[in-house]
């Protein structure tokens, strides 16, 4: 793994390399397009160009549906064709995964999740493949997950990390919820991370509603759990964020 993320605050925000920008508008037509294969064909182009894993995730995909979101905003697209962009990605996600390196080191259990109501999936599914393969045993839930669920859930399993995933603003009263539901059943050790689109820009929030950090994307989001667990524990050989300089 001999990648880098770009050293800015976010990954849309810098001038690419023009192979990238080309990856970038072939990744984009076929995602709208429904071409899953030649949308996976482009995602390793860019991966065998010298990308991790985690690169290609953000640099990527992630930027595809950011301008998917501008499209569908703008009228360009329709629900339908949001959808279909969406499943491709989906679908390449997965197979994505597949190729990233497996930890040799365990560092704690961890859940994933989104909250009730919140439809939003593909950030929280990243930050799972990619602590997961920084080191942490992943319970990822996906999105629109009953609150009581992920309750039993974490009671059942005291996880030492929980990630909590939240884009609409309107989850953040959920999210508030669950830190202090999770907070009750005890358990001081537990290190609550929240990301998503819906702290963007209200830089305090993830403090005021409890949570120990808050990640405005991968890099962010692996460069917070190590330092709040304390992350001596030296990182595994290969691991995801072996590709995410900082
Ligand atoms: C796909 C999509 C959908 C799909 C989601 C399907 C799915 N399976 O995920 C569907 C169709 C369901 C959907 C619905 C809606 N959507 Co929508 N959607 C999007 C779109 C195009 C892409 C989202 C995405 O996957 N982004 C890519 C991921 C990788 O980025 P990310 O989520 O930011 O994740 C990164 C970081 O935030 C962070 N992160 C994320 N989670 C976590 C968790 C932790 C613990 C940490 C540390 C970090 C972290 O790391 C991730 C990786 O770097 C966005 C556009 C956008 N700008 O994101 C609009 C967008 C988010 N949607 C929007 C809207 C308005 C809606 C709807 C209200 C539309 C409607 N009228 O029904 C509904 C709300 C549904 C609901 N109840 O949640 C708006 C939100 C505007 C706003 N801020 O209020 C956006 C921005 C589109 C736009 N430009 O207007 N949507």
């Amino acid at each position: 793994m001999s990648a880098s993320l770009p050293d800015a605050h976010g990954p849309c925000d810098h001038e690419p390399a023009a192979s990238l920008r080309i990856a970038r508008a072939s990744y984009l037509h076929a995602i709208l397009s429904g071409d899953r294969n030649s949308a996976f064909a482009v995602a390793m182009e860019v991966l065998e160009s010298g990308l991790s894993v985690p690169d290609v995730y953000m640099e990527l995909l992630q930027f595809a549906h950011y301008e998917v979101g501008r499209l569908w905003q703008s009228n360009v697209i329709t629900v339908a064709g949001e959808h279909i962009a969406t499943a491709v990605t989906q679908g390449v996600l997965a197979r994505l995964y597949a190729l990233l390196p497996a930890a040799a080191a365990s560092r704690g259990d961890a859940i994933v999740t989104g909250v009730e109501g919140e439809l939003h999936q593909l950030g929280a599914n990243m930050v799972a493949d990619v602590i997961e393969s920084d080191g942490w045993n992943v319970r990822f839930l996906g999105c629109q997950v009953p609150h009581r669920d992920i309750i039993a859930l974490v009671d059942s399993t005291r996880p030492s990390l929980v990630g909590i995933s939240a884009t609409m603003a309107f989850s953040i009263p959920r999210v508030a919820s669950l830190i202090s539901d999770i907070r009750a059943l005890g358990g001081n050790e537990l290190m609550i991370m929240v990301g998503g689109g819906a702290f963007r820009g209200h830089p305090e929030l993830w403090r005021e509603i409890g949570a120990d950090g808050y990640g405005g994307d991968l890099r962010e989001a692996l460069a917070r759990v190590r330092t709040l667990s304390g992350s001596s524990v030296a990182e595994p050989e290969g691991s995801a964020a072996s590709g995410l300089n900082s």
